[in-house]
């Protein structure tokens, strides 16, 4: 299975440690396409010393949305990227899923929140000691369906 991976970069690199252990849970899953997100090499201007321009970054990443299998976001850290690629996706109509931690103080964007629908769009609440039981759940769900 293909899995695409979105968490902020430029949007701010606070949860990188969450996205470690998610990417970590993922690859039990299958083949995660952005692990280089979950990088701690890669600070929040996104650059980790490749010579990548920004067109190339964007038409690779929308490549890999399109072969996945399903796209699984950290939406904690508010990213336009992520937003952006989490539009995409539903227009392509992946399977998605959304965690947030509500321990953050933060709240949902209401285009993110407002756009669950429990089946080809789950947005679920989770706090960090849950990251494997929340994919285990979500992943026998996708398996079983
Ligand atoms: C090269 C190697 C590692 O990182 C880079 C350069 N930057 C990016 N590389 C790959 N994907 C990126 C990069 N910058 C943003 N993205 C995509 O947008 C990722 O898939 C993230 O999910 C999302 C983050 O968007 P911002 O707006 O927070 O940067």
């Amino acid at each position: 299975m293909k899995i695409y991976f979105c968490g902020s970069i430029r949007g701010g690199r606070q949860d990188v440690h969450v996205y470690q252990r998610i990417v970590h849970t993922l690859q039990t899953y299958g083949s995660v396409l952005t692990e280089h997100v979950s990088s701690a090499e890669l600070n929040d201007s996104g650059e980790n010393g490749t010579v990548e321009g920004d067109r190339d970054i964007h038409d690779r990443d929308i490549d890999w949305l399109r072969q996945s299998d399903v796209v699984v976001a950290e939406v904690t850290q508010p990213s336009l990227g992520v937003g952006y690629e989490l539009g995409r996706g539903i227009d392509m109509k992946k399977k998605i899923l959304c965690l947030f931690r509500p321990s953050s103080g933060r709240r949902l964007s209401a285009m993110i929140q407002g756009a669950a629908d429990g089946e080809q769009f789950v947005v679920t609440d989770y706090s960090e000691d849950e990251v494997e039981k929340v994919l285990e759940r979500f992943f026998t769900s996708m398996k079983q369906s």
